[in-house]
Formats: C-alpha cells, structure tokens, sequence
C-alpha cells in the first residue's frame, strides 16, 4: 500500500506528524482529485449492493409527539459520577459524551449536569423569582408575568469550574473518555429575559454592587454576583435550544452569565437579593476557592480560561487504520471568542494552525478541525487555543506550578493524546 509521505507535494505538509493543510479536505483534494491519494489513504466506498434492505419494503412507523434518538444510539450517554455515593448521592454530575458528538451545540439530553443537593422537582404555577433588597421597588414574578417580558437568544457555552479535575489531581492520567475527563462543559442556544431589564425595573440601587442569587433545590446554593456583569450579558434563561429549560439545567428558569465559572448560573433562581458586598456563602468562600501555590487563595475566579481538547481521536477511541483522518475538536474562553487553535502531531515539536468552524462566537464552543495523513507511527497529538484578548492555554507543568497540589479548579492546560503503533488512543501527560 501506498503511504501517504510518498506523495509529498499532494499532501501539502504543514506540520511534523503528518498535519496537512487545513484546506485540503475542503478543495476536494481527497475525495475527488489528488488521485495519488484516493484509495492509498481513505477507505474505499464498497461497490453499491443490489439487495434491497427489508425497512424499504414495508410501511415505516408513524408519527410520534416528542422524538428521540436512533434506536441504535442509545449508548450514547452522560456519563455519570457520584463521588460521595455512600453519603451523599444526590451529590451528583454527570458528564457530556464530546467524542460521540460532533458540530458545537450540546443536544439538551446530554447537557452536562452538576447537582450539589439533587435535581428537584418544581410545580413551574407555585415557582416565584424575588429581586429584594437594595432595590427601589422590590419585585416578585411567576412564570406567567415572565412570559411577557422581551427575551433575546444568544450561544454559549457552560462549564463547571471542576471541568477535567481528574487531569488536574491524579498522578498518574485516567484512562477515559472526554465524558470523564472533560465533560463538564457543554454548548446552547440559551433564549431568555436580558438581566438588566428586570433589574431596571427593580431599580438597584446605587450601593448595590453585588446581586445574591439563590436556587430553589434543597442546598439553597447561592452565589454573590457583580452588578456589572448581570447588567452587561446575564441573562434569565427560560429556554434551552428552543424548548423550556429542562429540569437538569435549571426548569423553569436559571441564571446564565456567559464565560463564567458554572456554580455561579444558578439553576431553579428564586432569589436575587441586591447588597453593598459579597455574602460569601459556603459555595463562593467554602467550595469554589483556588489554593495557590504559597498557601494563599483566590477569592474569586469568574470568567473560564481559554482551553481547547481535540475530540476526533481522543482517549478510548482506536484508529481504524494508517492515512488520512480528519482531527476535529472544540476549543472555547471565558473571556470572548477564540481567535486561533493550533494542533501538533509530534508532541509539540511543531505546530500548524486548524480551521475553524465559523461563526466563531464569543464564549461559545468553536469547532476545530484539521487534515492529518497518520503514518501508522507512535504519535502525540495536542491542541492550543489562543482567545481574542491573547491569552494561551499553559502547557499542565505551567498550570500545575501556580497552584497547590490539591487545587482542581479551572483546569485548562493542553491535552495530549498518545496514539500507540497499533492505533489506540491514550490519556497522557507531556
Ligand atoms: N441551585 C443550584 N444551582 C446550581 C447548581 C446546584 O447544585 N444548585 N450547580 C451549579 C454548578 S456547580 C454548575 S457547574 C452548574 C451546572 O449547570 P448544569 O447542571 O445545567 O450543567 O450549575 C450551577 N448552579
Ligand atoms: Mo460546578
């Protein structure tokens, strides 16, 4: 068989490991022209069959009121964790399945969840939204008068600040999927009521700088949140990709604050309490902290870091063969939209800019993708994102030397992927 490096010049090389191009693929050059190439490296179609299968023979099912997936995708699940099974189930997350999903927009029975008490179940007629304290007129909404209000649609992505904590603490790196190991993060169509107009009506007060929220799950978690931020892009999200929230993410209606940590979109809202200062409840001061590197720690981190994980091929998957791949990812900031990714086959040696898939949306997932001849040959793969404001994923030694040893929060150091001779893919750390 041939081999994709004899044909140099076809191939257009941009990197070491075998990364080509990134507009190879979308000329055509592989599927139609480049005849060096067809067959050598893709699979060949198999000759069309004769045979006509017994589904085009006979009536189909009929119409149904809500759909759901293939039959024959019905492994494709969250994956669920329970860490404190024993003592606290209900304390329970569970994880996006990224390396079965391709494009950016999280299908809404496989948004990730975290639950700190459970995921309760709200009569939406009994379900009230207070904003109270130092306000001009303290308001108190149902659904029903919610409805009324404007609402605006915007894509984002949320991520839960323990996202990939297993990359960020275990010695030794897990063997798992991007479920596991990054699945805490998911992409939406969010539609809901702008912040500001609610608090306008309110009419916070000058000497209220921060907003309390709070949820109406058994915890009560709450979280204190700048003014500044709910005025400029917070939203109360009522929809999910369309349809009313779902119970997981939040029914009848959450917090969304676009780029930050995930524990401060408070899910079920019920309250939103205007004060001159932080509350520091449990969750802000006791659970969600950073332990730095000298001891000390960081008392807030709102916005997510810049990250990037390459999903096609990633840890579980094996490699069905030597030649030409398409390596595909998602890449996503806190901070505003990704400006650039960049991918290396060989550990880093070299690097070549991935496509993006546009329009690149600010603090949405974007879609990376990028042609790749693999030579049969032990390789690393890694990607890098860089966002709008310049910031650069850290490589995991960099991100590991700022804090303590035992800090899992806001992991976003490069994921490398070791792919062995014979095709598997490894969680490795380099
Ligand atoms: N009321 C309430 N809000 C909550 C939580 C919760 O347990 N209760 N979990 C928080 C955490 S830690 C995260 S990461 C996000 C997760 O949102 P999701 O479950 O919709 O993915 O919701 C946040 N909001
Ligand atoms: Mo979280």
């Amino acid at each position: 068989m041939k081999r994709a490096t004899d044909h140099p010049s076809v191939l257009d090389h941009v990197a070491g490991g075998g990364l080509l191009n990134r507009r190879l693929l979308l000329q055509g050059a592989v599927a139609g022209g480049g005849a060096a190439l067809a067959g050598a490296t893709m699979p060949r179609a198999a000759r069309a069959q004769g045979a006509i299968p017994e589904w085009a023979t006979v009536a189909g099912e009929r119409a149904r009121g809500y759909g759901m997936p293939a039959e024959a995708e019905a492994h494709v699940q969250r994956a669920i964790l329970e860490p404190f099974a024993d003592v606290a189930p209900q304390f329970s997350l569970s994880g996006t399945p990224h390396h079965r999903l391709r494009g950016t927009i999280t299908p809404n029975g496989l948004h990730f969840e975290v639950h700190h008490g459970g995921r309760p179940n709200i009569d939406p007629e009994r379900h009230r939204l207070m904003i109270h304290g130092l306000v001009e007129r303290p308001l108190q909404f149902d659904l029903g008068a919610l409805e009324r209000y404007p609402m605006v649609t915007a894509t984002h992505f949320l991520e839960c600040s323990g996202n990939s904590l297993f990359n960020a603490i275990m010695p030794d790196p897990m063997q798992a999927g991007c479920d596991l190991l990054h699945g805490l993060l998911s992409n939406t169509e969010w539609t809901g009521i702008p912040m500001n107009v609610l608090l306008d009506e309110a009419g916070v007060k000058p000497e209220g700088r921060w907003l309390v929220a709070t949820g109406g799950d058994g915890p009560s978690l709450a979280r204190s949140i700048p003014v500044e931020k709910l005025m400029e892009d917070g939203m109360l999200a009522l929809y999910q990709n369309g349809e009313r929230i779902r119970p997981e993410q939040g029914y009848p209606m959450r917090l969304l604050l676009p780029g930050f940590e995930g524990n401060m979109n408070v899910k079920w809202l019920t309250s939103l309490w205007a004060t001159d200062a932080p509350a520091h409840t449990k969750h802000e001061s006791g659970e969600y902290t950073e332990i730095l590197a000298d001891g000390s720690s960081v008392k807030f981190t709102f916005a997510m870091g810049v990250k990037s994980v390459i999903t096609h091929p990633s840890a579980t998957m094996t490699m069905s063969g030597s030649g030409l791949y398409e390596l595909s990812g998602i890449a996503w900031s806190g901070a505003g939209p990704i400006r650039k990714v960049e991918v290396s086959a060989d550990g880093g040696a070299s690097w070549a800019e991935a496509e993006l898939q546009g329009p690149v949306l600010p603090r949405a997932l974007t879609r990376f993708r990028l042609p790749w001849a693999w030579e049969g040959a032990p390789s690393l793969l890694m990607s890098r994102a860089e966002d709008a404001t310049g910031a650069v994923q850290p490589t995991r030694e960099a991100w590991k030397a700022r804090y303590d040893a035992s800090n899992f929060l806001h992991y976003n150091a490069i994921q490398a992927w070791q792919i062995t001779a014979n095709g598997e893919v490894q969680n490795v750390y380099a």
